[in-house]
């Protein structure tokens, strides 16, 4: 065999059905895994680069699969004014909240967008995430609906990481809209979507499905428009309440419901039904000071996927790192370290529809992955604020460390 890299003397947690590979060897030809397996198994060949991986433990490149990476200005005030007192829902209903965001992302054109949120993204990179989903939703018009998500097309340009767009113009109704969500449901579905969708410009439609937001009705119709579509769903699903989203999303055989603090044991059962993913994000949980948990327990006794991600967002989750989201997955959710791990690999792979080539070290899939610096994968889920992270290959390539 000829391959074009060789990566030896590690271990590798694959996230496969093989689980933990000790002293492994991964062989890279065009970009994705050729070979990977215990060293001592390697077929003969030679390797245009051989890699030594010092006893490090390899890990799939770590997906971010929920994400509102992009947005203009920030919300630290109301940050300040929910320490004083104020709910999270009452900053809403008085303008606040997302429509504060929507303000100042309106003001700011792709190139703009992109160039604040790299800062942002180079933190989740350094982590090693090697595949990023990234939400509209504060530009809840045409214009600044497509200026979001070029921003999140440039970010994937610009920086070593596959970036996969989803639509979120149902995330709040805008102030010109005051009064008449169903219109701007119109808009959303008659206008915004299939327009960004023949830009190509959206991989995915999400919604908040919410008090504070849209009915399961409206949630409803731009399911139903995302589906004429052809384009996969997702759902912000029974954060504050229970409004039936889990199901609602498993109805439409959505990739994921996401936050589901609230969901009934009948939502649950429906997401089994439909394959549908669980997206855990503690860190929404925990700046909000949430108290009710999502049911961990029912996932599992279900057979539901969970999958783990940031929700990077500056109201909810100003949180750029996948690592603390795995410690706070596991300290607040009560998840295992295990469970945490391939809810930021093989599970946000599933969330995104990308369980084909991503999310797992398997031969055929792509060369993505990170080396860490650490004595057994549970480590990964430790520490606060420490990155293990000495190497990440996306693609084959060496993109950090080395
Ligand atoms: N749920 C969230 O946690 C974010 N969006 C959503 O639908 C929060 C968005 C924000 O407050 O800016
Ligand atoms: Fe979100």
């Amino acid at each position: 065999m000829r391959w074009d890299s060789l990566w030896i003397n590690g271990h590798a947690a694959t996230m496969s059905p093989a689980g933990v590979v000790r002293d492994a060897a991964v062989a890279v030809v065009g970009g994705c895994i050729a070979w990977i397996g215990p060293r001592a198994e390697m077929p003969p060949g030679t390797a245009a680069e051989e890699h030594d991986l010092d006893g490090r433990w390899l890990t799939p490149g770590l997906i971010d699969a929920h994400t509102h990476l992009v947005f203009g200005g920030n919300r630290a005030a109301e940050f300040e004014m929910r320490l004083e007192g104020a709910s999270y829902e009452e900053i809403a209903r008085a303008g606040g909240g997302i429509v504060s965001t929507v303000t100042a992302t309106r003001a700011a054109d792709a190139e703009t967008l992109a160039a604040l949120a790299a800062p942002r993204l180079e933190r989740l990179l350094a982590e090693g995430v090697t595949v990023v989903e990234v939400k509209s939703g504060y530009g809840l018009d045409l214009a600044s609906e497509r200026a979001m998500l070029r921003a999140a097309r440039l970010l994937g340009e610009r920086h070593p990481v596959t970036v996969r767009t989803t639509g979120l113009a149902a995330h709040a109704l805008p102030p010109e809209f005051a009064g008449r969500a169903d219109a701007y449901i119109d808009l959303v579905c008659d206008e915004i979507l299939p327009v960004l969708a023949a830009e190509g410009l959206v991989d995915a439609v999400d919604a908040f499905c919410e008090r504070i937001a849209f009915t399961p009705e409206q949630t409803a119709r731009v399911f139903d428009a995302a589906r004429r579509l052809g384009l996969p769903m997702k759902l912000h699903a029974d954060q504050l309440s229970d409004g039936g989203g889990a199901a609602l999303a498993a109805r439409y055989g959505g990739l994921s419901a996401d936050h589901l603090e609230h969901t009934s044991e009948d939502g649950v059962r429906a997401m089994a039904a439909a394959g549908t993913v669980a997206m855990l994000l503690p860190g929404a949980f925990y700046l909000l000071r949430e108290t009710k948990l999502p049911p961990v327990e029912l996932f599992r006794r279900h057979g539901v996927p969970m999958a783990v991600a940031t929700d990077c967002n500056p109201g909810t989750s100003p949180a750029v790192s996948l690592l603390l989201m795995l410690n706070m997955a596991c300290t607040l959710f009560r998840l295992t370290p295990a469970e945490a791990l391939a809810g930021v690999t093989r599970h946000a792979a599933q969330a995104l529809g990308m369980q084909a080539t991503h999310g797992s070290l398997e031969v055929g899939k792509a060369a993505d992955f990170a080396a860490w610096d650490i004595g057994r994968p549970a480590e990964l889920c430790y520490w606060l604020g420490l990155n293990p992270c000495a190497l990440v290959v996306r693609a084959g390539r060496v993109v950090r460390g080395g």
